[in-house]
């Protein structure tokens, strides 16, 4: 199991950097950061944490096609690994909906639109000769890069719908899987397995991560409070089908997103049960945390990645899962 750790860049620069170095010398393996354009930019931070680590790997977690062009992608994960050589990986996933419309963006075809961009990103980082000829974009034989880049940069395909997570398996290096519950991550695998299947491929060729939300703390209770926030957050965007499945009302999930799009926060935050967090987080002890992680192992699950909120108080969090939680299963 290799362990990831997930970083949303609100947070002023210095701190997701010194973050990501406790988190290297713990034995982290990879670090996301998160790509939207209302919070920091996603390369900038990527790049400082170059600067600052030696073995970690990184990369967008995860950008997309529609607000970025892939050949922008392809430049920036290629620049940045010339200063983190065979460190950079790149996620690349349809985007989110609700920021893409704030500035005007249609999420056309999204299928379509990660395959063709994750085939240009891999063309241009081979600088391949000739150009790309695809329904939602195309590139003539003059796009190449004037600089070498070295290679591989692995493409991970960040993906929750039953047709992504196919996509993510005939296609990706890896596939990042937005789901905590180990009943959600079954669901996913099938899929996945799927679309391995389909390219001839084996499960083997694919990372599969599981982009959790993580909330570990000494004390349970601690745990249990932190996760609430972004619990309330995942209820209130998550399809009836989902909700169904872990047996929350409609109607529940439906009063939170009210709360929240009103800033009720004592109300929102106030209406996640014990069932939600269950369903939506890995949240506990150190000991809750690794057995849910075995459960998610056994099911093909080969990275995990620690997601906000992580805890408490962030770095004590990353600190104890570091500590506690990574050595079970690298010893
Ligand atoms: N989104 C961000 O914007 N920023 C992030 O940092 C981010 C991180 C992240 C990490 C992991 C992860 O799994 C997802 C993450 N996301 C992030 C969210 C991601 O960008 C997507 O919003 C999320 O994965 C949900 O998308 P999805 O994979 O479920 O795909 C959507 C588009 C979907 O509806 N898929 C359906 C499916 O079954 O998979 C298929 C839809 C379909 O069939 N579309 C048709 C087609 O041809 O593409 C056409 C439909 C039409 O009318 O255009």
């Amino acid at each position: 199991m290799r362990f990831g750790i997930e970083f949303v860049p609100m947070d002023l620069y210095w701190r997701t950097v010194f973050y990501t170095i406790q988190a290297e010398k713990l034995g982290y393996d990879h670090v996301w950061i998160t790509d939207h354009f209302n919070n920091r930019n996603v390369y900038v931070t990527l790049t400082l944490i170059a600067n600052y680590t030696e073995r970690i790997k990184l990369g967008p977690g995860v950008t997309n096609p529609y607000l970025v062009h892939p050949v922008m992608t392809a430049q920036a994960v290629a620049s940045l690994n010339e200063i983190a050589p065979g460190r950079v990986v790149c996620g690349i996933g349809a985007g989110d909906r609700t920021t893409l419309e704030m500035v005007g963006l249609e999420m056309k075809t999204p299928l379509r639109a990660v395959r063709e961009a994750v085939e240009i990103i891999r063309r241009m980082v081979a600088r391949e000769k000739g150009g790309y000829e695809g329904r939602v974009f195309r590139t003539t034989g003059g796009a190449r890069f004037n600089f070498k880049v070295q290679q591989p940069i692995p493409i991970y395909i960040g993906a929750q719908g039953p047709k992504m997570l196919r996509l993510a398996g005939s296609l990706g290096d890896g596939v990042l899987i937005n789901a905590s519950h180990p009943d959600d991550i079954a669901e996913a695998m099938k899929h996945v397995r799927e679309g391995v299947e389909r390219a001839g491929r084996s499960l083997s060729d694919v990372d599969v991560a599981a982009y959790t939300s993580l909330s570990v703390a000494e004390k349970e209770k601690k745990a249990r409070k932190a996760a609430i926030p972004v619990v309330a957050f995942i209820v209130a965007g998550s399809p009836p089908q989902i909700l169904e499945r872990h047996g929350i009302p409609v109607e529940a999930a439906e009063g939170i997103k009210r709360a929240l799009a009103e800033r009720r926060w004592a109300d929102a935050f106030g209406a996640v049960t014990d069932e939600m967090i269950e369903a939506f987080s890995i949240c506990g002890t150190p000991e809750t945390c690794i057995e849910k992680i075995e459960a998610l192992s056994r099911m093909g699950v080969t990275q995990f990645v620690a997601g906000s909120p992580i805890g408490p108080k962030v770095r004590g969090s990353i600190d104890l899962f570091g500590r506690e939680v990574i050595p079970h299963f690298k010893d």
